[in-house]
This record gives C-alpha cells, structure tokens and sequence, in this order.
C-alpha cells in the first residue's frame, strides 16, 4: 500500500465522537472490514473532537478522525476524507424529520411546518459556520432566517398561528443538528409555539420520539447510519422523510497534508 503508514505516532487510535454515533459504529465497522485490529475508535463527543482537529491543524500534526459532511470543518481546514474501496461508511444518504405518533392530530400546524422543513448542505454549512467562528447558536439561526426569509416562508406558507402551544424537540450535540434544531425551534416559535429544545444521546433521541415523550428531531441520518435505531424503532413513529436530501455523508477525515489517501493506507 501506499503512504506512510501512521498507526505508531497516532497510537492506532482514531479520534471519536460521541459512542451513540453512527459514525463511531462505522469506523469500528471499518477496522473489521480492513484488518485493522490493532486500531481502535476512541469515543468523546462531537465537540472534543473538532477541538483535537483544530489543535492537530495548528500543530501539523497527524490526526484521524470520524468525519461527516456537511460540516464547518471542511469550511475552515484542508481536509480529506480517506478513501473507503470497502464501503463500511456507506452511501451518501439524506436527513430525515421524524415526528411523534399523534403529531398530526394533536399539532397539525407542527407537523405541517416540520413536514414542510427542507433545506440545503449549503445552508446548513452556513448557520454551523457562523456558530463555529464565535457567533451564539439562537443568533446564528436567527441570522441564516433573516437571510433566507423566502425559503422559510415556503415553510410556514398557510400555517395558522397557534397560542403558545409547548413543543420539545429532541437532538443530539452534533454541530449539523446543534443547526438544524435552533432553525426550525425559532420557525416554530414564528408560529407560536412555545419550544423547548433538549439535546440527548442517540439512542434516547430515537426513544424519546418513539415513546412520545418529544414531539420531533430532525436528525435522523438514513438510510444509513442510523438504520439500526430506525429499524428497531420505526412502526413506533413517523417519518417524514427528507430535510436534506442525498448530501450527507460519513468517512475517516483527515488533515491534506498528511500522506494517506485511503483506509486500506492504514494497515501495516
Ligand atoms: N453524525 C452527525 C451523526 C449523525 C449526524 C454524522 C455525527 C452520527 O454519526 O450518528
């Protein structure tokens, strides 16, 4: 194979996130799909690791970690992500909203507006931007509205007002979803709706929306990545399908200057 092979310097560990993560489960997929027993995934959270990047970035030093897009990092660093011949990352897939049992009747100006939520990478890329350089989440979110007011209006077009209605919407503290939720939160409150937001490890997101104890999530990675909690789970809600569509993925990510191109580089 080609490249230098990293595994001593990086003590075989690939940097993490948060062990609920589709992501992490793909990595470990990726070590048994290539041989790679010495490797192992170390698990943190969504924010410990973009900090070990960026301390990586400014040190030129080589890091692996558990990447997906869209993502500011690939905004803000020279990245690539590693070749994947096996396919352990999957597809690219889309992000789905997924509602409550009895959303429809119970909140029908909900559900219409969540089932009407579509936006772009380029959007989303946008509001996780402006977050990453300092600017407060609500502010961001408020901001990428303010900019984009037609295309909220295509969401909220018809819908009634309702009289500070509480809705929770569930998520988890991944950047992608730290956008996604504070957008549509404020839509919903455009509508009148008294929200509340309450971020959770995957599997409770999933859970949580399954037993009706949160009314939505619009964070739902498939069909890949969150097949396993969708397929156990989804005769218990409804999908609404997809909020972004056919522009995510996932993948081992590294810096460009390392020299590695693809996951088949790191076994020895
Ligand atoms: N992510 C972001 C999640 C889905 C959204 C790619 C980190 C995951 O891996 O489960």
């Amino acid at each position: 194979t080609a490249g230098t092979n990293y595994g001593e310097e990086l003590d075989y560990t690939i940097t993490g996130i948060d062990a609920g993560a589709g992501v992490v489960a793909a990595a470990e997929r990726a070590i048994e799909d290539y041989d790679l027993e010495d490797w192992n995934v170390q698990t943190s959270s969504g924010a410990a690791m973009t900090q070990e990047l960026t301390s990586a970035i400014e040190n030129e030093e080589p890091i692996i970690v558990t990447g997906w897009t869209p993502h500011w990092k690939f905004e803000a660093f020279d990245l690539k992500i590693l070749d994947d011949p096996e396919n352990s990352f999957g597809e690219a897939e889309s992000i789905h909203t997924i509602v409550r049992e009895g959303l429809s009747s119970d909140m029908p100006e909900a559900h219409e507006m969540l089932d009407n939520f579509a936006w772009t990478a380029e959007d989303m890329d946008a509001v996780m931007l402006e977050i990453h350089e300092g600017t407060d989440e609500v502010e961001a979110a408020q901001n990428w509205i303010d900019e984009n007011q037609d295309v909220v209006d295509g969401w909220t077009e018809g819908i009634p007002e309702v009289d500070g209605d509480e809705i929770l919407l569930a998520y988890v503290a991944w950047d992608t979803e730290i956008a996604s939720t504070n957008v549509v939160a404020l839509v919903l409150e455009s509508l009148g709706y008294d929200v509340s937001m309450s971020s959770m490890e995957a599997n409770i997101m999933f859970t949580a929306v399954a037993n009706g104890d949160a009314d939505a999530m619009v964070a739902a990675w498939l069909p890949g990545t969150h097949e396993d909690y969708h397929a156990q789970m989804e005769d218990q809600y409804e999908d609404l399908g997809p909020n972004l569509d056919g522009e995510a993925a996932l993948g081992l990510t590294v810096p460009a200057y390392m020299d590695i191109d693809s996951i088949e580089d790191l076994k020895e």
